[in-house]
């Protein structure tokens, strides 16, 4: 029984990781336990999903946002924050007013855990009844589900890329196979690729041509001293877990990583912006329209984090 509670994902084995501009190195890591003992706020609140009964009142058991982020301090610049979904989904708040209102990550709705299907475990929600305002500025869209990761403002690059041995050995604390890690200077020395063309991220891009700047993947994978076989496939993981299943894992055959420039995004627009938390930055995977034909059905990648190359099976 035990074990089988630990293979649910569900909530008792929930963890919120928050990282990106605050003093802590590594992400801060809140399992259950801790989540459910900072969730002593109580907001009372219509939903907006629950379209059976509109002006029906919940009482939602929760922690304020602002009080997470008192605990752990915040750089001076930041502006906005996002909260990042299982499902690679994602919401972005703006600081003053996570300060303002008691929006809040949720754990329990009507003194009961939040389901996987009713946006549980973890569930974005604004205080809607007593601050109507919110409903115009942060709709129905903004109550992300199954919230995984917070990033306050946004975070800096950081790609691991190694082989399988490499990536296995990091995981078990050996770590002296080819694994390197590469951050915004180094991947400014690799060449830079430009394209221009509408982007395959779900959400937070505009609508039709979006111009990217970034390095080539098989650069990236060169710099690292990685070797690509011609029979490897590459698999790219982003922050959220969906990207990081391995049941299901972004592939790319090697030969289409050799052919086509598929791409590491580290700017956007005509004044090359770094691209921020809010639009899944700062490193995004793209998938130009020459080599999308062979990736119809893959998701072009946000909050890229680590690169492996994998022998073929
Ligand atoms: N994690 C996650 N949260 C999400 C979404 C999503 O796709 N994933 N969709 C959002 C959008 S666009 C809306 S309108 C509501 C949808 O809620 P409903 O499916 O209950 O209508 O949830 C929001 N929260
Ligand atoms: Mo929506």
């Amino acid at each position: 029984m035990v074990a089988v509670h630990k293979k649910d994902d569900r909530w008792q084995n929930w963890e919120l990781a928050i990282s990106g501009q605050i003093p802590a190195k590594e992400p801060v890591r809140l399992d259950f336990e801790k989540l459910n003992a900072l969730a002593t706020t109580i907001v009372k609140t219509q939903e907006p999903h629950h379209t059976s009964n509109p002006k029906a009142i919940f009482s939602f058991r929760g922690i304020p946002v602002a009080k997470l982020l008192d605990q752990l301090g915040v750089k001076s610049d930041v502006k906005e924050v996002t909260f990042v979904s299982y499902d690679a989904y994602r919401a972005t708040v703006s600081l003053e007013d996570l300060k303002r209102y008691p929006i809040a990550i949720a754990l329990e709705r009507d003194g009961r855990p939040i389901s996987r299907s009713e946006g549980g475990p973890l569930y974005l929600i604004f205080p809607y009844t007593d601050y109507p305002e919110l409903q115009i500025k942060y709709p129905d869209r903004f109550w992300a589900f199954y919230v995984t990761n917070i990033v306050v403002g946004t975070e800096q690059i950081k790609l691991g890329v190694g082989d399988s041995a490499s990536v296995g050995q990091k995981a078990s604390g050996k770590s002296d196979q080819p694994s390197r890690t590469l951050d915004i200077n180094t991947l400014d020395k690799l060449p830079q690729v430009t394209i221009e063309e509408p982007v395959g991220y779900p959400i937070g891009w505009p609508i039709g041509k979006v111009k990217l700047q970034g390095v080539r993947l098989r650069d990236a994978i060169a710099a690292s001293g990685v070797a690509l076989p011609e029979s490897s496939v590459v698999v790219v993981r982003g922050k959220p877990p969906v990207y990081r299943d391995p049941l299901n894992p972004t592939r790319l055959a090697a030969k289409d990583v050799r052919d086509c420039d598929i791409m590491l995004a580290t700017r956007w627009g005509s004044d090359l912006q770094p691209i921020p938390a809010h639009m899944g930055g700062p490193l995004t995977l793209a998938l130009p329209a020459s080599c999308q034909a062979r990736y119809d059905n893959q998701r072009w990648i946000t909050f890229v984090e680590e690169i492996e190359v994998m022998d073929s099976p």
